[in-house]
């Protein structure tokens, strides 16, 4: 973990008991009982609905031999289960939400794990979403080498003080390869490839099927193939900001899973039909659940 860059000015009281800490968008702060059992937590997965995390915690108990489900009571902005060892959060669309989330999870953590650096890097986080396919069809699952922003650039944010601070929103090598080796024998592909954090669904990802349009086809087309030129393989909304926060603390194991639903060299709407949709975005949970089965199931 890189310690200085902690926020042990705010996080050090809650740890010595002289101001508590409120997790206001999860409803919950550290002096909640609730929280207790989580000081097990081995592993945080983050995905945008709250139907998939209650779907996730529900799996993960039934492998775990029907082990309880914690539900924080608040679910309006985030849903969250905590179960055998996992925390499940969602995180809503786009890296203004997601960041929240992610903050507030990492605070949690912090606590949860008493500051202790070693007992922290052994908590593993990923994201399991849906994105566009750069030249991969719908349905193949990508597991993201390195997220950048729509110029290719890594994910950064403008600062009062400072400018712009730049994040190194790099994933961790060795945990893309084991999640990808772990599954082996699907029936869908599952690669690995750079990944585009949008921060829009439609204009900072090049559609021309928005209510507003700043592109052309030739100057969409014309950015499509540079991504997938540079190696990008699939765009979404969140991943740049959450490897670039992860890696600020220096969590050594995370990751992020995306199936998916279309490619974008061929269209930009999504016309998958619901039994399609549904299977990819199953496909990537089972590449979830294959690496968790590998690494938290004893
Ligand atoms: C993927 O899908 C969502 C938009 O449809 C967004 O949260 C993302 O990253
Ligand atoms: N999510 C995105 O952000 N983009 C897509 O094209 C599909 C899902």
């Amino acid at each position: 973990m890189k310690t200085d860059n902690i926020n042990h000015e705010f996080l050090d009281g809650v740890l010595d008991g002289s101001h508590p800490d409120v997790y206001y968008h999860f409803g919950v702060s550290n002096e909640d009982s609730l929280l207790e059992p989580l000081r097990d937590v081995r592993a945080v997965i983050m995905a945008g609905s709250g139907g998939r995390i209650k779907e996730f915690a529900d799996h993960w108990s039934e492998l775990n031999g029907g082990a309880e489900i914690v539900a924080f009571p608040k679910d309006d902005r985030f849903v969250t289960r905590y179960t055998a060892g996992v925390l499940f959060a969602s995180h809503g669309m786009g890296m203004p939400s997601a960041s929240i989330a992610l903050q507030e999870l990492m605070r949690m953590v912090f606590f949860l794990k008493g500051g202790d650096e070693e007992a922290m890097a052994d908590v593993f986080w990923a994201r399991v979403g849906t994105s566009g396919g750069v030249g991969l069809p719908g349905g193949t699952v990508v597991v993201t080498s390195e997220g950048v922003m729509a110029d290719l650039k890594p994910y950064r944010l403008i600062q009062g003080g400072s400018g712009t601070y730049w994040f190194d929103s790099t994933f961790p090598a060795d945990v893309y390869n084991a999640i990808i080796a772990a599954s082996d024998h699907t029936d869908f592909d599952v690669v690995s490839g750079k990944t585009v954090a949008g921060n829009e669904f439609f204009l900072e990802q090049f559609r021309l099927d928005g209510a507003i349009r700043l592109e052309t086809d030739e100057s969409k087309m014309e950015w499509l193939k540079w991504l997938h030129d540079n190696g990008v393989r699939n765009i979404e909304m969140e991943g740049a900001m959450m490897a670039g926060y992860l890696n600020h603390w220096g969590f050594p194991k995370f990751a992020m899973i995306c199936c998916t639903l279309l490619n974008r060299l061929e269209g930009d709407q999504v016309t998958a039909s619901p039994e399609q949709l549904h299977k990819f975005s199953e496909d990537s949970g089972v590449v979830l659940f294959n690496y968790l089965k590998s690494t938290l199931l004893d």
